[in-house]
């Protein structure tokens, strides 16, 4: 039997069920392993960091962050590969895996914490799979303590009072975005999925499982729901496409959503972090946005930037990122 490798997740981790769409993809031979009491032990013997997902390999050694975890598994399973072999879709598509996985977070952190009908959905679900055997009473207790710590926790990823509405419209402005996109095609890049799929669609997975953003994407965006369906178990369908077929209609996402929204929150943080700042504000579009920085995105940041870095010829790719707004942020 071939080795297995086994992935510490939860089914409410947009980056679990990120890593497990790609391994999947990828058919590599894996179990997918709750994170609850039972798996308690094997967690803390492999994991350095407190969170999910945790791949462990078949030689005992403990993966963690989804981006690396990904890279190093390419690495041993190369084909069939996730990168466009078109140089410029192969850099947009690790932009949008980094897009997904930072900016595409706020939408889905926001939407699942901010009203009660999405607190409390989600609260009993996280209580659940910790506690399977717990009595209702249990339940409910554990629940509300899930729903207070996560509530007060929005804060984290920049929901507020004032930037709450713009969360909102940025995203809904991004589904009619990638609704046309996938109207004529299956993934994002074309006939397969790529990197930026994996990234993308973690987020917004988890969000058309939750009911307010659920109804969002169901209701009126029905490629995108296709496509959610589709990165459960996906599969390659045909090629990838190049740059200039896909530029029509994936253009406005890098230029709207990326170069207007994404790329100045994130240099603003990585700044405000240098700065040693407790807040930061920065224009987001046309509106003023306030958080306090956040630690991880910097390195994110700079692991984008090391990938735009080494792409060798650059002159094709900077014609798109400068008009898009997305050439500063990586040079
Ligand atoms: N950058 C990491 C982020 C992982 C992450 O934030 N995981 C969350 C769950 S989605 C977590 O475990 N948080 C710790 C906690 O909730 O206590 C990745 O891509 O894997």
């Amino acid at each position: 039997m071939e080795a297995t490798y086994r992935i510490i997740g939860a089914e409410l981790s947009p980056y679990s069920v990120k890593v497990r769409s790609y391994f999947r993809y990828k058919t590599i031979p894996h179990q997918w392993v709750l994170r609850s009491a039972a798996s308690q032990a094997e967690f803390e013997k492999h994991a350095k960091m407190p969170i999910i997902p945790l791949v462990v390999t078949p030689d005992g050694t403990g993966i963690q962050d989804s981006t690396p975890i990904i890279e190093a598994m390419e690495k041993r399973y190369p084909l069939p590969s996730i990168h466009p072999d078109d140089p410029v879709a192969g850099f947009i598509s690790a932009l949008i895996e980094e897009f997904g996985d930072e900016w595409g977070n706020k939408w889905m952190f926001h939407y699942r914490w901010a009203r009660d009908v999405d607190q409390i959905s989600s609260a009993v679900r996280i209580a659940r799979m910790r506690g399977p055997k717990a009595s209702e009473q249990e339940h409910a207790e554990f629940a509300g303590q899930v729903r207070t710590r996560m509530v007060d926790r929005v804060w984290f990823v920049g929901s507020n009072a004032v930037t709450a509405p713009q969360i909102e419209a940025g995203f809904l402005d991004m589904l009619d975005l990638l609704d046309r996109h996938l109207s004529t095609r299956p993934y994002l890049f074309g006939g397969r999925p790529a990197f930026g799929d994996f990234g993308l669609w973690g987020q917004i997975y988890e969000m058309w499982t939750d009911p307010t953003a659920g109804a969002l994407i169901g209701g009126g965006a029905p490629h995108v729901l296709d496509w959610v369906h589709r990165m459960l178990w996906p599969k390659a369908e045909g090629e990838f496409e190049s740059w200039p077929k896909l530029a029509p209609t994936l253009m406005p996402v890098l230029t709207e959503q990326v170069g207007r929204q994404f790329m100045p929150w994130t240099c603003a943080n990585e700044k405000a972090l240098a700065e040693q700042r407790e807040e930061f504000s920065v224009s987001v579009g046309d509106k003023v946005w306030t958080q306090k920085p956040q630690k991880y995105h910097a390195r994110s940041l700079g692991m984008l930037r090391a990938k735009y870095a080494a792409v060798p010829d650059k002159t094709a790719l900077d014609q798109v990122l400068q008009p898009a707004g997305c050439l500063a942020g990586l040079s």
